[in-house]
């Protein structure tokens, strides 16, 4: 019997794993790109930039609330819950950064994490800097959501979803907090793990080759080469749901 690849934690060993669509895949939620991924129905640029929620809102609106009535009752698969388990094993030597925005890793139970991509389960106001609320409404060209806090000032401005589209820079506090983890202290063991994704967006695509640069170990687990496999030292191919929970082994 072949042995799976297995990445050996002791406790000098700090993990960040970098997560997208590919982890919620088997728990149902579609990935974007590729046969039936989301972007197939849609073009990119009209449901997924400031440009597009623009000249469209009803559109965007109909889009983000779809995929929260698709995601409303998913549940985490077992890769998620092999992430919270590896969590609760490391405490603060573990950082997860996901793409996802469908909330299925905190559901596992995971903590240290940030939703690099914001949330689907939040909105915000599209011209004030009023904070992003917890939100599961669905909103049609019938019922487009406006903000309270801009109304009573005497303006108009719709709310929209608190996701971060193409075009749109990433929360400065998310990437520090990234950057801080990725340079750890002397005699620390950075491991890095990028699972389901296509290593096609920016900038997540690129931390791989900053924590190679400063001397991580670099773990693949993909079901299909991404664009950035050359980043990485080693490459563990099958889905993530039945490759997470084997991946790690705690040592002392
Ligand atoms: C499995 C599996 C299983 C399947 N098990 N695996 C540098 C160079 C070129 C371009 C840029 C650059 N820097 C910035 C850009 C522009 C742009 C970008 O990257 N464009 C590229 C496409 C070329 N980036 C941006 O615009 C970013 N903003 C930015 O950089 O701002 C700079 C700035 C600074 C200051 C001021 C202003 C601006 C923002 C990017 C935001 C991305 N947002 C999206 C949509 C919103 C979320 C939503 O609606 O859900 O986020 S795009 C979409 O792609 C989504 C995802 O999070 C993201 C990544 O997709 P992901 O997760 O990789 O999914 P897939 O489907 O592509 O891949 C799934 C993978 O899983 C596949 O490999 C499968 O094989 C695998 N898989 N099942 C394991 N069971």
């Amino acid at each position: 019997m072949v042995r799976p690849a297995q990445i050996k934690l002791d406790p000098r060993t700090h993990v960040m794993v970098l997560t997208g669509a590919g982890v919620s895949a088997e728990s149902g939620i579609p990935t974007f790109r590729g046969s039936a991924g989301l972007w197939e129905e849609h073009r990119v640029e009209d449901v997924a930039s400031p440009a597009g929620f623009l000249r469209d809102p009803a559109l965007v609106w109909r889009f983000y609330s779809e995929r929260r009535a698709a995601a409303k009752d998913v549940r985490p698969n077992a890769g998620h819950a092999a992430l919270a388990a590896l969590e609760e094993q490391l405490g603060d030597r573990f950082l997860l950064a996901t793409q996802n925005i469908d909330g299925l890793h905190q559901a596992a139970g995971s903590r240290r994490v940030i939703e690099m991509h914001g949330s689907l389960w939040k909105t915000r106001c599209s011209r004030c800097d009023r904070p992003a609320f917890d939100d599961r409404d669905s909103y049609t060209a019938q019922n487009l959501p406006g903000c309270a806090q801009c109304d009573a000032r005497g303006d108009f401005a719709l709310l929209r979803p608190h996701i971060v589209w193409f075009g749109e820079a990433l929360a400065s506090e998310d990437l520090a907090r990234i950057d801080a983890f990725l340079r750890p202290g002397a005699g620390t063991r950075l491991v890095f793990v990028s699972c389901g994704t296509s290593g096609m967006v920016q900038p997540a695509a690129g931390i791989a080759r900053v924590a190679r640069s400063r001397g991580a170990e670099t773990w693949l687990v993909n079901l299909e080469s991404p664009d950035n496999a050359g980043d990485f030292e080693h490459t563990v191919m099958g889905k993530s749901g039945e490759l997470l929970p084997q991946l790690f082994a705690v040592t002392g």
